[in-house]
């Protein structure tokens, strides 16, 4: 999503009547919420406080999410330092805590993860989420690095020449590839473990006998977002956009069963 702070750097901020749209179907139609990292742009944002009022309506859904216990959270490159739960609550808490009452308790003791395991249900299958930026190196091992070059050098450019930033495998297709290729090989040799991720913004869906590497798209295509339902079991690869001034959900593709990614497992 890489929610910012609504400048003109804030890819998000298009797309935020057709995301709360979504987030309200999934909600109304008891759906587990999982966020697969990059939720918000800590990168080009140095504080919290913008994104917040900026989206206060979408934290507000996704506390609702919370309080039903249906939100999973991961953290990505674009929000690593949530990897440190100190900073969850330096950064996050002020903004969740319930200032209508006295004790001032907090509404929204946020979790961050790297990754979840889910299993299937009758099956000693799983399906492994991560955000992907594991399997590619200037963004994990090297990730302030790259912090560094948007905050200083590319975001500023961004900013007055419309110049995008070329670190990010979003945007950058060549390394979306490699990214993919590092995933897949990480996949076969852990028995075709079922993966799902996000990072590289490529929305991806295999056959049952290709590799189990799927990608959740983003929310910050133009005029679109795309995800990835379970549902029964049943895996697919959706759309949400406008059509006819009207937000529809298209499904790009699926509904497969899950157990037929298991043929090339052991
Ligand atoms: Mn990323």
């Amino acid at each position: 999503m890489h929610k910012g702070d609504n400048s003109y750097a804030d890819d998000f901020v298009h797309n935020v009547a057709i995301y709360k749209y979504a987030l309200e179907h999934y909600y109304q139609n008891d759906f587990i919420y999982f966020e697969l990292g990059d939720g918000v742009e800590l990168w080009e944002n140095k504080s919290f406080e913008p994104i917040y009022n900026t989206y206060k309506e979408i934290f507000d859904l996704q506390l609702k999410f919370h309080k039903q216990k249906r939100l999973h959270l991961l953290w990505g490159n674009h929000d690593m330092v949530f990897k440190d739960k100190n900073v969850v609550e330096k950064m996050l808490n002020r903004f969740f805590t319930d200032k209508q009452s006295k004790d001032k308790k907090l509404l929204f003791n946020v979790d961050f993860k790297e990754s979840l395991l889910l299993d299937i249900d009758g099956t000693n299958k799983s399906i492994f989420l991560i955000h992907g930026h594991q399997a590619d190196f200037m963004n994990y091992s090297m990730w302030k690095f790259n912090r560094f070059l948007v905050r200083y050098l590319w975001m500023p450019l961004q900013k007055t020449f419309a110049i995008k930033d070329p670190t990010s495998p979003a945007k950058n297709y060549k390394n979306s590839i490699k990214v993919e290729r590092n995933l897949k090989k990480w996949i076969v040799k852990n028995n075709h473990q079922i993966v799902i991720a996000g990072h590289t913004h490529r929305p991806k869906f295999p056959l049952p006998n290709e590799v189990p590497y799927f990608n959740d798209g983003s929310c910050v295509h133009p005029k679109s977002i795309i995800g990835i339902e379970i549902e029964n079991l049943e895996i697919s690869l959706v759309k949400w956009h406008v059509k006819n001034k009207e937000i529809i959900k298209e499904t790009l593709e699926g509904p497969t069963d899950l157990s037929l990614y298991f043929s090339l497992s052991l």
